[in-house]
């Protein structure tokens, strides 16, 4: 079975954070991992983490591939095709920040 989840937010919101966490927690099932970023931090595209979890029954492999959305505008194109090719979105925000 295949997942697909997007994580969605503002530039530095906190996704790439997010990601790193997951793979941090599933370590032993990360199968890929994706990330290139600036001198400044900020994430080149977009990054990608692909797990591949064994289930219980042990028959059925499950692949989650997460996806984030490019925070820089020169990329912002991207964004609308990742839309459309997900199967769940992870709005992440950055709640310390304020409007
Ligand atoms: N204090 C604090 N800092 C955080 C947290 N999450 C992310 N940061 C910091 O916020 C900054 C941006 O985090 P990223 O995860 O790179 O944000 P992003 O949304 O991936 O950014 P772009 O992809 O470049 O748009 C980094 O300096 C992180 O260390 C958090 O929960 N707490
Ligand atoms: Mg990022």
């Amino acid at each position: 079975m295949n997942l697909r989840i997007l994580y969605h937010g503002l530039g530095m919101a906190g996704k790439t954070t997010n990601l790193e966490k997951l793979k941090e927690i599933y370590t032993n099932y990360v199968y890929d991992r994706i990330h290139q970023c600036t001198p400044e931090g900020r994430t080149v595209y977009l990054d990608m983490l692909s797990l591949n979890i064994k289930t219980k029954a042990g028959n059925t492999d499950l692949n989650v591939s997460l996806f984030t959305t490019p925070g820089q505008e020169r990329f912002r194109l991207l964004r609308r095709w990742l839309f459309g090719n997900v199967d769940g979105v992870a709005f992440v925000v950055d709640a310390t920040r304020s409007l």
